[in-house]
Order: C-alpha cells, then sequence, then structure tokens
C-alpha cells in the first residue's frame, strides 16, 4: 500500500512537472519519473579531445544539435555531428583575465536563439578593476560564428578578490536569465557578502534581458522577492551562496538544483527558491561555519537537500538532473560531481526530500562542469582537455 500511495505520488508530481515549460522547446522528448531503479553501471565514451582548459558545455536550443564548449581564456568551440569545427565560433581572449576561478565561465542561449542569434556570456575582466561581465552578443552571417563585435554589456559585478566568482549564467523556464554569484573571493567571506541583500554578490540573481529599467540594460522581473526593500537589490532571487560555480534547471520540473562551493569542510547541493537564505556565511553546509562560528542560528535558513565533507571531495561540481532517453534508469536523477576527488553521484530528490544520493562513477577527471545536450543526455567536461558523454554500460 505503502509503495502503491509512493508510486501515485511519483506520478501527480511527474503530472504537474509536465505542466512547467520545458526549457528547450526545440525538443519533446523527455523522460518522466515513473518508479525509481536500480542505478545502473556507466561508462564516460569520449565526445572530443584536444581542448584546452574547457570549463562549461551547453547547447543552443535551435535544433542545430550543436554543442558549444567554453574553453576558459575566452574561447568558445563548436562540437558539429561528432567533430570539433577547426574556427572557434567565439573568441574574446583579449577582453579576458583567465586563470584560476577567472575567465570565460559560461555561455547561455537566447530562448528564441533560432529567431533572434542572440546569447549571453559570464567572464571576467580586468579592466578598470577586477569584476565580472555579463553580455551580450549576436551570432555572424555565418550561424557557426559569432559577432564578436555586437557585445552589449548587460551587467557588471566589482570582485575584490579573485576567487569565487560564480560563473554560470542560464536561462530558466520562465525565460528570464539567472546568474549565479559569489561571495567575492578570500576565505569565509570577510565582507559578509553572502548575507547582505545590498550587494549581488554571494547570490542568485534574475533578470530579464528583453526589457531595460530606469539606467540599467535589462529589467527587473514584478515578482523578484526583494523588488519593495529600500535596503536589496531587486535583481536577487535568492541568497546566502557561497560560490554557486554550476546550477541547472530541471526541465521537467523547473526545480533550480545548484551546486556551491564550500569553504573547508561542506560542500552542498541547494534547490534554490525564491527569496529563500542559503545560509552563507551562517553556515557552511549542513553545520555552522567553522571558521566563522562554532555555533550559530539557523532560524530562517534553508539548508541543502544533500551536503558531504572531505572525505567525498574538496569542490561540488553542480550537474544535471538526467532527462535522456538512453538510459532509462537514470532518470530524473540530479547528476553531479566533484572535481577534487573526480567522483560522481546520482541523487533523486522528490520534494521534500531525498531519496537517494549514490556514487556513480569514480573517474579520473578534473570534472570542471556537465552539460546536456538537445535530446538532455548528460555530458562530463575534463578540464585537461576533453568531454565525456555519460552511456550505460552494455
Ligand atoms: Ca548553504
Amino acid at each position: 500500500m505503502r509503495l502503491l500511495l509512493f508510486a501515485l505520488f511519483i506520478v501527480l508530481i511527474s503530472q504537474q512537472g509536465l505542466s512547467a515549460e520545458p526549457q528547450n522547446t526545440a525538443t519533446t522528448k523527455l523522460c518522466g519519473v515513473k518508479e525509481i531503479l536500480p542505478l545502473p553501471i556507466i561508462k564516460l565514451e569520449i565526445a572530443v579531445k584536444e581542448l584546452k582548459d574547457p570549463v562549461h558545455i551547453t547547447n543552443a536550443g535551435d535544433g542545430s544539435k550543436r554543442l558549444f564548449i567554453v574553453e576558459q581564456a575566452g574561447v568558445v568551440r563548436i562540437l558539429k555531428d561528432g567533430k570539433l569545427l577547426p574556427v572557434p565560433f567565439f573568441d574574446i581572449k583579449k577582453k579576458v583575465k583567465s586563470g584560476g576561478e577567472m575567465g570565460l565561465l559560461s555561455i547561455a542561449f537566447h530562448p528564441e536563439f533560432a529567431e533572434n542569434g542572440r546569447f549571453f556570456v559570464n567572464y571576467t575582466s580586468p579592466k578598470g578593476g577586477l569584476h565580472t561581465v555579463v553580455s551580450e552578443f549576436q551570432i555572424s552571417k555565418n550561424p557557426d560564428i559569432a559577432d564578436k563585435k555586437s557585445e552589449r554589456v548587460i551587467l557588471t559585478v566589482g570582485q575584490p578578490f579573485t576567487n569565487h566568482n560564480g560563473g554560470q549564467i542560464a536561462f530558466g523556464p520562465d525565460g528570464y536569465l539567472y546568474i549565479g554569484m559569489g561571495d567575492g573571493g578570500s576565505a569565509n567571506d570577510p565582507h559578509s557578502h553572502g548575507q547582505n541583500l545590498s550587494t549581488l554578490l554571494g547570490a542568485m540573481l534574475r533578470i530579464d534581458v528583453d526589457k531595460k529599467g530606469a539606467g540599467l540594460e535589462y529589467g527587473i522581473p514584478d515578482d523578484n522577492p526583494f523588488t519593495t526593500r529600500a535596503d536589496a537589490r531587486p535583481e536577487i532571487w535568492a541568497y546566502g551562496l557561497r560560490n554557486p560555480w554550476r546550477f541547472s534547471f530541471d526541465p521537467l520540473t523547473g526545480v533550480l538544483y545548484a551546486g556551491d562551493v564550500g569553504q573547508g569542510d561542506r560542500e552542498e547541493i541547494d534547490i534554490v527558491e525564491r527569496g529563500k537564505n542559503y545560509g552563507w556565511n551562517i553556515m557552511e553546509g549542513s553545520i555552522c561555519t567553522p571558521g566563522v562560528n562554532p555555533k550559530c542560528d539557523m532560524t530562517g535558513l534553508t539548508l541543502p537537500i544533500a551536503d558531504y565533507g572531505r572525505d567525498e571531495g574538496i569542490s561540488v561540481i553542480g550537474g544535471y538532473v538526467y532527462r535522456g532517453t538512453d538510459i532509462p534508469a537514470l532518470c530524473g536523477s540530479y547528476i553531479y560531481g566533484d572535481w577534487g576527488s573526480r567522483r560522481m553521484w546520482a541523487l533523486h530528490h522528490t520534494s521534500p526530500r531525498v531519496i537517494e544520493n549514490k556514487l556513480l562513477l569514480d573517474t579520473k577527471f578534473a570534472i570542471s562542469s556537465f552539460g546536456v545536450d538537445e535530446d538532455y543526455e548528460v555530458f562530463v567536461v575534463d578540464y585537461s582537455g576533453s568531454v565525456y558523454k555519460i552511456r550505460q554500460k552494455q
């Protein structure tokens, strides 16, 4: 009976999810959750090598099936029909300060990219003081090459230190651009940016790139949580984050998962929701931040759905909920990893709890990111120069 109720619950959740608008309209195939199957044995199949410091991979959602791979120094390469195109899609090396956690860190395509050719990047710039830049660009007449002179700077955020620059930008199912901002760097958030709503640091931002507010290159969505507070930046969607290097939306349910990199003790996975405070630097994962306060008041803080200590890894790399069709047993699992321990896990969350969180694979790779193609199959980026596709081992 309990199992039946559980199954019914999953079906209800799944149907509720179906009403959410998929992020990528070019594809209709999305696996739904029916039952949780035993985890499959997976392998990583090489998709491309000979890349230089790759940090991100995504698709344009335009039906072209191309994969776009970001190289940290400021280049975007295209993988088309299994081949790496010799001429880069994009090259802004001259504008970018790269190295450590700095560089060209991600690319996101407008939900209507197929019609308007607009895309967005997040990079670190040294010009006039270190800062994060979120800019819009356009493709050229050749769809495999961007017009690098078309830059429209959308947003800049000063960076007091070289680390914790966040890095990810992605469009939500609501059509707004989400920007993950780190706490500005150093260690233990010396300026307390995580808990400060008057700075864009240490927060998840949400903006409308199709509108322009007064004096702004973007609009503020009406339902952002802090639009009426004089002491808060209206761009903030959620806060209390340390360094949300990678985040993604479940294309079926719209749920936003983020991997927030920890300080010295805990790596965490958060489900990021409107207006919530994810704790940093009061808390590091599920504990009071050891280097800041041995005891803490957790009132009003949202805890991670999962976290792990140094026995499992050192820097969490947020991944994707698997919605592909090649590996049915992975359907609905959030696949994430760790840069240092090189492990990958599969986590199954059905609100309000985690049902499963297990080791999926011990890899040999310095995992810098995950990404999906237009069929929602998941790829793993190895910082030493390759990208692998997750496949089921027969
Ligand atoms: Ca937290």
